[in-house]
């Protein structure tokens, strides 16, 4: 197959891990015979400290150019410290997925056996978790209208009816290939946004009557997730819920570095890290390049490249299980590999 792939760094750690992550695709397109061509592409802080812009045109034509995007994260702390910033690093990513309408970003959250004990949370009640988070990408508070000033600040919370129904429609589209149960996860007590959420799901579930739905607010989701997290199959809900809901899916995990993940709708897909810049890490080689590496084996499986997806895999398993590990999963006493070293180990094991 041939593949043009935009390669977008970003902030802070990106230009590390995305480095891994494009060593990992040229060693599996050299063992399955697939031809990629990239285009690098600046964003975030690093384009607003070149040219203004987080999300400059030439970086927009450059993912339309392409048939996926690898991007890796993007956030300064030199804008957090400024809350009048007229700019923020993080527009750019908000911007890319607004453009390129990618509506539905997939989070699998799921265990490594070798790692339950990275976990804060009972091995027991962990070990089978698998489910995967739809959260809704381009609506809701992150693009609805905005207010500052020092005494008075508000976010709107909007949703439309098209857009829920086709964020729905994805969730009931891979619950049915997994387990066929869908959480609708919402705040329906409180707010209006949620109770329209509520509405549809109503209607549309039943389109889908082998899929059991059920519904559940999000404080009582964010609870059920540490204390029983195999109850879930496939969560759906809105952009804020669904970006702290996986953050807290690391947990199970054992680590933020582990969550990859997927955005699809209309234009080019996005395949990226869970985690964000991690700035005070750039540079030392010491984050966990897997997220990126994981987003890898979706990008491949998005496009049906399923051995592809699943060698990438099988070496993300091998290196975890032979020890070779950063520094925040590593067992105790055990040697630190950096981000580098625990890319070339999966490199080798892909060329074996
Ligand atoms: N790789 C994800 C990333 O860069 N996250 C930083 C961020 O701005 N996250 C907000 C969001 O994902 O909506």
């Amino acid at each position: 197959m041939n593949l043009k792939i935009a390669v977008l760094p970003g902030d802070g750690i990106g230009p590390e891990i995305i480095k891994q992550g494009v060593d990992v695709i040229d060693a599996i397109a050299e063992k399955f015979g697939h031809k990629i061509e990239y285009q690098e592409a600046i964003c975030g802080a690093h384009a607003i400290d070149l040219v203004g812009d987080p999300f400059p045109d030439d970086t927009f034509n450059i993912c339309k150019w392409a048939d996926a995007v690898l991007f890796a994260a993007v956030g300064d702390p030199r804008f957090d410290n400024d809350p009048r910033a007229k700019v923020r690093p993080e527009q750019g990513l908000l911007a890319m997925r607004k453009k390129l309408g990618l509506f539905a970003n997939v989070r699998p959250v799921q265990t490594f056996e070798c790692l339950l004990h990275k976990s804060p949370l009972k091995d027991e009640i962990i070990k089978n978790a698998d489910f995967i988070c739809i959260r809704e990408l381009t609506g809701g508070m992150y693009f609805g209208e905005k207010y500052q000033d020092d005494e008075k600040a508000y976010d709107t919370n909007s949703y439309t009816r098209p857009e829920v129904e086709r964020i729905l429609r994805v969730a009931y589209q891979y619950a049915i290939k997994r387990k066929h149960h869908v959480t609708v996860v919402d705040k329906a007590n409180v707010l209006a946004s949620s109770r329209l959420w509520r509405q549809v799901a109503k209607e549309i579930e039943k389109e889908y009557p082998d899929v059991i739905t059920d519904y559940m607010f999000v404080d009582n989701a964010s609870m059920r997730m540490i204390v029983e997290p195999t109850f879930f199959d496939v969560i759906v809900t809105e952009n804020t819920f669904g970006d702290i809901l996986t953050d807290e899916g690391s947990c199970i995990s054992g680590s933020m570095g582990l969550l990859p993940s997927a955005s699809t709708g209309e234009g080019t897909p996005v395949f990226e890290p869970v985690h964000g810049s991690w700035p005070q890490a750039a540079g030392k080689n010491i984050a966990n390049p897997l997220a990126q590496i994981l987003s890898v084996a979706m990008l491949f499986e998005y496009f049906g490249l399923k051995d592809e997806g699943l060698l990438i895999r099988k070496a993300v398993d091998a290196s975890l299980d032979a020890n070779v590990r950063t520094p925040e999963i590593q067992v105790e006493g055990g040697e630190f590999y950096g981000t580098r070293e625990v890319g070339e180990w999966i490199v080798d094991y892909i060329n074996k």
